[in-house]
């Protein structure tokens, strides 16, 4: 035996057995969360609540990992009862995030490749990738592979019900402090309206990064007349033009205008993203970790979008979706919603830090962040 190969015997004889544990014990938890400043209003929705659903997995090393997924307002109960259903699957396997996720997506497919399906599996996914990370004590983040430290945030304000001089107000505040680029509302009743609120928006922050977000409310033709009167303001993309389902029409509508589109708040699988990709129909991708499958799916639709070096910009849930960025390595930015963080929601006891615009994500083993477990029992919802 070589010098070489006898000391590496030695070595790895004195290294101690990474400790992946099994899985002992699987919790569900809902919960209805109130949004604090008053409904939320968008073209299509008027949002009172978020609704989470929260899985604790316990290992067999006494180590506890917590995923989640959420809706605007309802489903959380649907949710949890698959999450019922998928947990005695999982009790008594190794912490494998990748092998679970491919078992837990067979099981479930019958009723449903997407939606209900990849909310519940969500949670799951979060929370063996938390258990992982904690068991090795690792960051989520670096054990996938760290890319960067810092990831940029975009202010995002659910604010259609909002004045004009509200809106003008949050988008300066975004410019000075540092965010990287602005989204607002759109869908007013009369489109001319929402044509006044941007020019109002542009002249006060000049050519600030803008995008809109028309939340799938309008049909062909009301978003094709939208896209020609809002060239006039530069938007860096408008988001859901129309039902996320459609994809020939987004196809239609890309090659008709020049301004790029966002999506995938709404879209739940990497199949569905790629046919999305085919059709040359998306520009920013907004796949949200609590819909496609936590972090595992949101991976796999990031490698996908980079093969056509599409950047991602996740939806919602700026605590986890800008730690995982920190991780991808084609991204624009984070969503910053403003009054609607899950820190501002009451959600998340301790998470990065947000300085001058920019996501500083979780240092500690596993995702990093911790929930308010009081606020979220005082709002339990039965299971
Ligand atoms: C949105 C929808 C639902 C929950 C949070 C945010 C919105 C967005 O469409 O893009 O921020
Ligand atoms: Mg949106």
């Amino acid at each position: 035996m070589s010098d070489i190969a006898f000391a590496a015997e030695v070595s790895a004889d004195r290294r101690a057995p990474v400790a992946v544990p099994r899985i002992d014990e699987v919790e569900i938890a809902l919960a209805r969360v109130p949004l604090p400043e008053g409904p939320w209003g968008d073209q299509i929705h008027r949002v009172t609540d978020i609704e989470v659903t929260v899985v604790d997995v316990r290992g067999d090393n006494g180590l506890v990992g917590t995923g989640f997924s959420h809706t605007s307002g309802m489903g959380a109960a649907t949710i949890g009862a698959l999450a019922r259903e998928i947990a005695p699957t999982v009790v008594g396997r190794p912490v494998s995030p990748r092998g679970l996720w491919h078992e837990m997506y067979k099981y479930v497919h019958d009723v449903g490749g997407a939606g209900v399906t990849t909310h519940a599996i969500s949670a799951f996914d979060i929370a063996f990738w938390d258990l992982l990370g904690k068991s090795l004590g690792v960051n989520v983040v670096d054990l996938i592979g760290r890319v960067r430290d810092v990831v940029p945030l975009y202010g995002s304000g659910i604010n259609l019900n909002k004045s004009v001089d509200e809106v003008v107000e949050q988008v300066r505040r975004w410019q000075a402090d540092g965010y990287v680029a602005a989204k607002v509302k759109v869908g007013k009743p009369d489109l001319e309206e929402d044509v006044e609120r941007l020019a109002k928006i542009r002249e006060a922050v000049g050519m600030f990064p803008l995008a809109v977000d028309a939340n799938q409310g309008w049909d062909y033709p009301a978003a094709v007349r939208a896209f020609k009167r809002f060239e006039q303001f530069d938007l860096l993309w408008v988001e859901e033009p129309l039902p996320s389902d459609d994809i020939p029409s987004h196809r239609r509508l890309a090659e008709h205008v020049s301004t790029p589109i966002a999506l995938g708040e709404n879209v739940y699988t990497a199949a569905q993203f790629v046919q999305y990709f085919d059709a040359q129909a998306v520009d920013f991708v907004q796949a949200d970790l609590g819909r496609v499958g936590g972090i595992t799916g949101y991976l796999d639709i990031a490698a996908a979008a980079r093969t056509r070096n599409l950047p991602m910009t996740p939806h919602f849930v700026m605590e986890l979706s800008a730690s995982i960025l920190a991780a991808v390595p084609n991204i624009a930015s984070a969503e910053m919603t403003d009054g609607g963080t899950w820190t501002d929601l009451g959600i998340v006891a301790s998470a990065g830090r947000v300085e001058h615009g920019r996501y500083h994500p979780p240092t500690a083993p596993g995702h990093g962040l911790t929930l308010d477990r009081d606020y979220l029992r005082a709002h339990a919802l039965a299971l």
